[in-house]
């Protein structure tokens, strides 16, 4: 079944003035939705990130895709290493991680091997999930993905989430989370103020839902002191405590020293980064994301090799739309090895989605496997073109997180490790 056509839309929809090290989310969250045809009359979906640099390239190594199969993985991803060329694309916003040019192939890769895998679902009959090795589980757990905020952006009315810039602000959004989907487990975006802060409002969590697995995420804001100063003070509270330290070396040094386990997504993010990450025992859980791991095959062959490793697995999110909460869904629902509760952004989307309502819900916290062929998820065109209309209106072109923050107050700096 060959690629006769690839539709590459960028989308833009409304985001909450959300809080982290880097600075604070601007209006508009930018993304890319890829739609891939075939000369059998099949489209596969897939979704990515929405920066300029990636759009141009995901352009790019869309039209060096036509006449392809769909079952060729390798030859469309001989294809894409060949459009990318020698280039890197250097993570801007800062939170991801470091760039190689391995991350660069995969980033650009992943929405055209989702858009491949919902192709071969829907010719099968079968869902995304038996491509993949079928379900381990029914439904996908997520988590309550807090974040510090402010009321609204400034200038504009208050949200519907309302501010939260103390722990009583943070366990108020915590219930109204878990109010509406049930979530049983929560993390906390960190690295916003000074760690005693945070970690008082990590036990104000702690105190309003004891049962709930928590951890806390400063994106690597913190010194080596500092990040064994708050671990040793979260004894017996955290989950595991995400990205503290920036760099690999920095988080071997953390490991030993706190009880709890580190896990990242910002220090191992591309295969060549285990090696030295396991020889150090760096981490003790990763967190996966198929956006940039190269999809939902290679990443559910890392989860295999982090397993070998002693590693777990839990996974890492960034704004998204519907057809990336499917894509997440089903590699979750067909991994073992994923043993903690998914992060996601959606309930911070408030509803947006290009996807048709009905496919994806919450029920207690987690996502049921969509059942029908492919990824399950329908495109909503009108939705489609009302977020392009979106795009193209807002300006913003690439997230930078950091001078929006300036243009409110420019003593702001995103330095690493700040604390
Ligand atoms: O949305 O601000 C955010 C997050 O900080 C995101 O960009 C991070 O990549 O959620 C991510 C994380 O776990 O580091
Ligand atoms: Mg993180």
């Amino acid at each position: 079944m060959l690629i006769r056509d690839v539709h590459v839309t960028p989308v833009a929809f409304r985001d909450p003035p959300l809080l982290n090290a880097a600075g604070v989310h601007e209006p508009w969250a930018l993304r890319t939705i890829v739609e891939v045809v075939t000369d059998e009359g099949l489209t596969g979906l897939g979704e990515t990130y929405g920066d300029l640099d990636h759009l141009g390239k995901v352009r790019d190594a869309a039209r060096s895709l036509i006449g392809l199969d769909v079952y060729h993985h390798n030859a469309i991803y001989a294809a894409v290493i060949a459009s990318v060329g020698a280039d890197v694309v250097v993570d801007r916003h800062g939170l991801t991680g470091a760039a190689t040019h391995e991350k660069t192939v995969d980033r650009v890769f992943s929405p055209f091997e989702v858009a491949c895998l919902d192709i071969k679902g829907k010719a099968a009959g079968r869902p995304v999930v038996d491509l993949l090795g079928g379900k381990v589980r029914d439904a996908v757990p997520y988590s309550a993905y807090l974040f510090y905020k402010w009321a609204g952006h400034p200038g504009e009315p208050e949200d519907s989430f309302g501010a939260a810039l103390d722990p009583a602000g943070l366990v108020e959004q915590a219930r109204m989370f878990i109010g509406k989907y049930g979530f049983r487990s929560i993390k906390l975006k960190g690295g916003v103020y000074p760690p005693v802060e945070e970690i008082e409002a990590i036990l104000a969590l702690r105190e309003a839902f004891p049962e709930h697995p928590l951890r806390l995420d400063p994106n690597a804001a913190w010194s080596v002191d500092t990040s064994i100063e708050v671990g040793r003070a979260l004894d017996g509270v955290l989950e595991y405590l995400e990205d503290p330290a920036p760099g690999i070396e920095n988080m071997a040094s953390v490991a030993p020293l706190v009880p709890m386990p580190l896990a990242t997504n910002m220090c191992v993010v591309t295969p060549e980064h285990l090696p030295t990450a396991i020889q150090q025992g760096a981490i003790g859980v990763l967190l996966l994301d198929h956006h940039y791991w190269g999809g939902l095959l290679k990443s559910s062959h890392i989860a295999t090799l982090c397993s070998t490793f002693g590693i777990e697995l839990s996974m890492h999110s960034n704004s998204h739309l519907g057809i990336s909460l499917a894509a997440m869904t089903h590699l979750a629902a067909a991994t073992p090895a994923i043993t903690h509760d998914c992060d996601t952004h959606t309930p911070w989307q408030d509803g947006q989605d290009v996807v048709a309502p009905g496919a994806l819900r919450f029920v207690d916290g987690a996502v049921p496997v969509p059942d029908g062929p492919g990824l399950g998820v329908e495109l909503d065109r009108d939705a489609l073109a009302v977020m392009n209309e979106q795009y193209e209106k807002c300006g913003v072109r690439s997230r930078d997180d950091t001078t929006y923050m300036q243009s409110f107050d420019p003593s702001f700096s995103a330095r690493r490790p700040r604390w």
